[in-house]
């Protein structure tokens, strides 16, 4: 949920996920891309990173960035730990850290011979998200690792979401808030649409915000037009 604080706007998105999808490199990556100042958005202070030797995240990690034009905004950015039987502890990040959560990017690990596993992982957001996404929790997916042999398409996983009722008709007015399918890869040297992803996450939560008091926003005029809010 929004929060305010001394003057300030808080918002929270979190990278949910099967584990190894590559969600604490993805954040590794925005951080270095956003650090050079080029980019819209800045982080403040250093990443953290509850993890354990290997890499895999224990509980969380979490970076905060600031807008560059919208100085009073903030987006809190966390990833969960993604190991199975760590269901708790990714509803403790995704409810109770910070405020509850404003958006979700959803990172699969396109590895076909981990479809199942990234569908079982959908089903548990579903759940903790009491299928607010969409209307109410800004969502969007990438089908991370790309650059590997063997991975999924955007047609495979766009027709699991309409499986999963996650995707609107187009006569819907939810229409335009079907979620985007970003192809990424997170490597920092080989990486692709890593910060597009985020750029398209935090302008659609500033729009919910906004327009749309904490839901997705149905007013024509607002989805006619392509406002830049972060
Ligand atoms: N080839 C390739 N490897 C990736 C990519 N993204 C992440 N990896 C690798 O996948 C492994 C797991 O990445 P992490 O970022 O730790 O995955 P995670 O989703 O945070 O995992 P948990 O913290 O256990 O939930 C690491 O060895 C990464 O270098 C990618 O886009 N392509
Ligand atoms: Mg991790």
């Amino acid at each position: 949920m929004v929060q305010y604080k001394e003057g300030n706007i808080y918002l929270k998105i979190v990278y949910y996920g099967m584990a190894r999808s590559g969600k604490t490199t993805i954040l590794n990556t925005l951080y270095k891309l956003t650090k050079e100042g080029t980019r819209e958005i800045i982080p403040v202070g250093d990443l953290k990173k509850i993890d354990r030797a290997s890499g895999a995240t224990l509980y969380f990690d979490r970076g905060i960035f600031q807008s560059k034009k919208h100085k009073k905004v903030y987006y809190r950015v966390y990833t969960v730990a993604g190991q199975k039987g760590f269901t708790p502890l990714r509803i403790k990040v995704f409810n109770m850290l910070d405020a509850e959560t404003d958006a979700v990017i959803f990172v699969v690990d396109s590895q076909i011979r981990f479809f199942e596993d990234n569908i079982e992982f959908l089903l548990e957001l579903k759940s903790i998200t009491k299928n607010r996404l969409i209307k109410d929790i800004p969502f969007i997916i990438m089908l991370n690792k790309q650059d590997l042999k063997d991975v999924i398409s955007d047609e495979d996983f766009i027709q699991i979401l309409k499986n999963e009722k996650l995707w609107y008709k187009a006569k819907n007015d939810l229409y335009i808030w079907n979620p985007l399918v970003y192809k990424t890869c997170a490597l920092f040297n080989q990486e692709k649409d890593i910060y597009r992803s985020f750029y398209e996450i935090a302008r659609r939560t500033a729009l919910y915000h906004i327009y749309g008091d904490g839901k997705a926003p149905v007013d024509k005029k607002i989805s006619d037009t392509s406002i830049l809010t972060i």
